[in-house]
């Protein structure tokens, strides 16, 4: 069981309790706030238990919570759950994930109504009971009704990082068979999109058969949809399918071109094979055998009897037969990375090794978990050659956001720490909140001191189209702003994008000399893909940057330069690619 599920099980464990009433809070904020150490763990909590580690080491987690964790790692189960779940539906805990619901409206709902489900909360909005209830109404009903609609047509994803976390002890389990020859997770995860639907996994072996019964038996399989000889998939406990393909080596390159996708990118190569006189499909390149050959061959998914064979055991080979260089994976959805092959013009797209620094991140002085020496020791480490350390302005308050006269605070320990520390450069900076009006969150005076200015909306996502572009369009022709921070405000599963003109936005930034974030963390991408190519189409500079609240998720760079190199971004189109002096001559510009 990993983190992820051994979080949700106590996430469902706080809901429930909550919806059940009468429980103590400071048992339901516990349960909460160990959920938070779990997600952000970055072990697993099974390696940490088979280490012999003592789990009441790690904040927020006391005796109790350790043996609930060690239970759900040994058994998947958690009782006291199961307890509650004889009194309280567990059905329940969707309903709470309506936006306007939560728990104490949907105990409401449930004691007052008999709502056991999302779909008996539409019944009810639908039939207008809910308008009568104590404390809802007739526009909450409205709300309530619009927002249940929207939830039930989204479509499930998960999200990358959610997805690596599921897919890494499948790998490892599947590696450890010697009959495993190769083996690659192809398709959206390949391509490394920001969310998936399921897993598509490839396995080149000989020995098909108790390679199959080696998936299907994997021990976080909760239910087997089919398995063929060479063809499986399953459910696992998390929810995530999985399909498996087995291969013989020389169909192996052919199957992962054709399952890596995009099924787009795969449309357009075969468009391309035919124009050739060739096909394509998931077992090989091959010759379209012409009419008067008569030739016996097999018959293509077209009905074209099939030639000679000409590729089909690298990818490399795959491409090279429809005469074009490898395309990398995050390029292929047929934005015309095909037509640029072609001309050999694919981009070079930035990587990890390109980045000098990361220009986002907090530390306790407001709600990050490191202090600014542990922050700078960990970038350092990173071999960064600069960083920006952004905590965060007054407008958070929930945050601990400061206010000047905390910054001068902050800055006299920054002084000190400066003062032991060359081996890396640091930025003073702050993740300045944008105000109603577009105002900003700190004095002039220290806007005009700081080496990096960092802005952000986080308030106020509702307001019309039109005033919220002109809200952000002050704030970025502010002359001593910087960064436009995670400027879509989205959250992925949970919050969409808030309304503003995106093309004008970037037009300002890149005529006042702002960068544009990409911010990292897997939970926001922010700006995704499509938005970033728009950015530069206009002429923005980009930052990839982490929003970092603990050491750890300095690492998360690697989800903004994946959603970077699907963006087509190369290092000269990010900034903090660039050395110190041509940065911070790009912010005095
Ligand atoms: P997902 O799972 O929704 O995040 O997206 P993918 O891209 O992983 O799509 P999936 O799992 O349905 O299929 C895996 C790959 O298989 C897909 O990227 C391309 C290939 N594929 C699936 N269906 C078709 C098809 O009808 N035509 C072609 N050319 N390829 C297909
Ligand atoms: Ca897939
Ligand atoms: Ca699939
Ligand atoms: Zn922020």
């Amino acid at each position: 069981m990993e983190n992820l599920e051994i979080a949700a099980a106590l996430k469902e464990m706080a809901t429930l309790l909550e919806i059940k009433g009468g429980a103590n809070p400071f048992r339901i904020r516990a349960y909460r706030n160990a959920v938070r150490t779990i997600e952000e763990h970055p072990v697993p909590m099974r390696k940490l238990l088979e280490e012999g580690e003592d789990l009441t080491e790690l904040p927020a987690i006391g005796k109790d919570m350790a043996s609930h964790i060690a239970e759900l790692v040994n058994t998947g189960r958690l009782s006291e759950l199961e307890a509650v779940a004889e009194e309280v539906p567990r059905s329940l805990v969707e309903v709470t994930r309506i936006p306007n619901v939560g728990p104490k409206k949907t105990a409401k709902l449930w004691k007052d109504l008999g709502v056991e489900t999302v779909a008996d909360l539409a019944a009810v909005a639908a039939e207008g009971k809910i308008a009568g209830l104590e404390g809802f109404g007739k526009k909450s009903e409205e709300k309530i009704l619009a927002a249940v609609e929207r939830y039930q047509e989204r479509e499930v994803r998960f999200r990358i990082d959610q997805a690596d976390q599921l897919v890494r002890p499948l790998v490892e389990h599947m590696e450890a068979d010697k009959r495993v020859q190769t083996l690659e997770v192809a398709g959206s995860y390949r391509r490394r999109k920001e969310t998936v639907g399921d897993i598509d996994l490839l396995v080149q072996s000989d020995e098909p058969e108790p390679v199959m019964k080696r998936f299907t038996g994997w021990s976080q399989v909760a239910e087997v949809v089919g398995a063929g000889e060479t063809r499986g998939s399953v459910v696992l406990k998390s929810g995530l399918e999985v399909d498996l393909r087995i291969l013989p080596e020389e169909s192996y390159g052919a199957a992962l071109l054709y399952f890596t996708g995009s099924k787009e990118h795969g449309v357009a190569l075969r468009k391309r094979a035919l124009e050739r006189g060739l096909s394509i499909n998931e077992y090989a390149v091959s010759e379209l055998a012409d009419e008067e050959s008569g030739e016996e061959g097999t018959t293509s998914t077209t009905g074209r009897e099939l030639g000679k064979r000409i590729a089909g055991r690298t990818e490399e080979e795959m491409y090279e037969a429809l005469g074009l260089p490898w395309i990398p994976p995050e390029l292929r959805e047929n934005r015309g990375e095909i037509e640029a092959a072609e001309k050999n013009k694919l981009p070079k797209l930035i990587e990890q090794g390109d980045l000098r620094g990361d220009l986002q991140m907090h530390s306790t002085w407001s709600d990050g978990k490191n202090s600014i020496e542990e922050m700078l020791e960990a970038c350092a480490a990173k071999d960064y050659e600069y960083f920006a350390l952004t905590d965060h302005s007054k407008a958070l308050a929930m945050t601990g956001g400061m206010d000047a006269e905390k910054l001068a605070r902050q800055w006299e320990e920054i002084d000190e720490i400066v003062e032991t520390h060359d081996e890396i450069r640091f930025l003073r900076s702050m993740e300045v909140d944008i105000l109603a009006e577009g105002d900003l969150d700190l004095e002039e005076e220290w806007l005009e001191r700081l080496d990096v200015v960092v802005v952000s909306v986080h308030s106020r996502f509702n307001l019309p189209e039109k005033d919220q572009t002109e809200r952000i369009l002050a704030a970025v022709r502010h002359p001593h702003v910087n960064i436009l921070a995670h400027p879509t405000g989205r959250i992925i599963n949970e919050r969409d994008p808030f309304p503003f003109d995106l093309d004008a936005v970037f037009e300002a930034c890149a005529e006042h000399s702002v960068a544009v974030e990409l911010n990292a963390h897997p939970s926001r991408l922010d700006l995704k893909d499509t938005h970033l190519m728009r950015a530069k189409e206009k002429g923005a500079k980009i930052v990839i940057s982490t929003d970092a609240h603990r050491v750890g998720e300095l690492d998360l760079i690697s989800y903004g330069v994946e959603q970077a190199r699907r963006a087509w971004l190369g290092p000269a189109d990010v900034i903090n690619t660039w050395p110190l002096r041509k940065l911070l001559g790009f912010f005095s510009a």
